[in-house]
């Protein structure tokens, strides 16, 4: 079974609440799978994503029933920070984990659709660049959408990309895809959850790097 798909995201409560800690152990396993991918073009992406997960670590480890849940790390930081919010702190740092993380639910979306270049049945470029314009180009200048031109030529075939969903194993094709969609089910909720919190505490920036 699979690196990723065997951490499930844990269901959301009634008031789609994100526990911290569930949150916490559920995304770490995330690192170790971009490593699956294979090429060293991804270690900047691994290096950006891990360094968003400490930092939220950093701050719920010093006090974890005051930011039991990742609303209240956004509440207590605006509080804090009231001058630099949200460009501060976790805020900042789940603000940009979660468009790795929408990056990464439209990618296995697209792929669990159906969506193929029928010319490449083997590449998943196409759903490679939808998920990078429906989640990240526009955070993007020119410098940063240049490196992602250049990740795309190292992306896996699709093959490769069910290997490692499946820790290098051959597993059939929509046994894995059976998976990814049972994956997408608490993830999508999840990845959700945070984007309206974003909206509602007005936390969401737009500015590019
Ligand atoms: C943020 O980074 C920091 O994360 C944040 C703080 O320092 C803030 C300050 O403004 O900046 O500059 C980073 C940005 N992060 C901003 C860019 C890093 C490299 C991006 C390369 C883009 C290529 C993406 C496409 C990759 C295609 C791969 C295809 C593989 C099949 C299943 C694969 C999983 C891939 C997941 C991709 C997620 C990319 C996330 C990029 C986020 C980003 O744009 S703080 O740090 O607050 O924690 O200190």
């Amino acid at each position: 079974m699979s690196l990723l798909l065997d951490n499930q995201f844990k269901e959301l409560p009634h008031d789609n609440s994100v526990d911290t800690k569930l949150f916490l152990d559920a995304v770490s396993h995330l690192p170790a799978f971009i490593d699956c991918l294979g090429s060293k073009v991804f270690s900047l992406i691994k290096s950006d994503i891990t360094g968003n997960i400490t930092k939220i670590q950093g701050v719920y480890v010093k006090d974890p029933q005051r930011y039991a849940t990742l609303q209240h790390i956004l509440e207590a930081e605006r509080d804090d920070h009231a001058k630099e919010w949200p460009k501060v702190g976790a805020t900042l740092a789940l603000m940009w984990l979660k468009r790795g993380l929408r990056f990464i639910q439209i990618l296995l979306q697209s792929i669990a659709d159906g969506e193929k270049d029928e010319n490449n049945p083997n590449l998943i470029k196409v759903n490679i660049t939808k998920a990078y314009e429906g989640a990240l180009k526009r955070y993007h200048g020119w410098l940063v959408q240049k490196i992602f031109t250049g990740a795309l030529l190292a992306a896996p075939y699709r093959s490769d990309f069910f290997k490692a969903l499946s820790k290098g194993e051959e597993v059939k094709e929509e046994e894995c895809l059976a998976n990814v969609r049972h994956f997408l089910v608490n993830f999508t909720a999840t990845v959700d959850a945070i984007y309206d919190m974003y909206t509602n505490l007005n936390a969401e920036l737009d500015y590019s790097v």
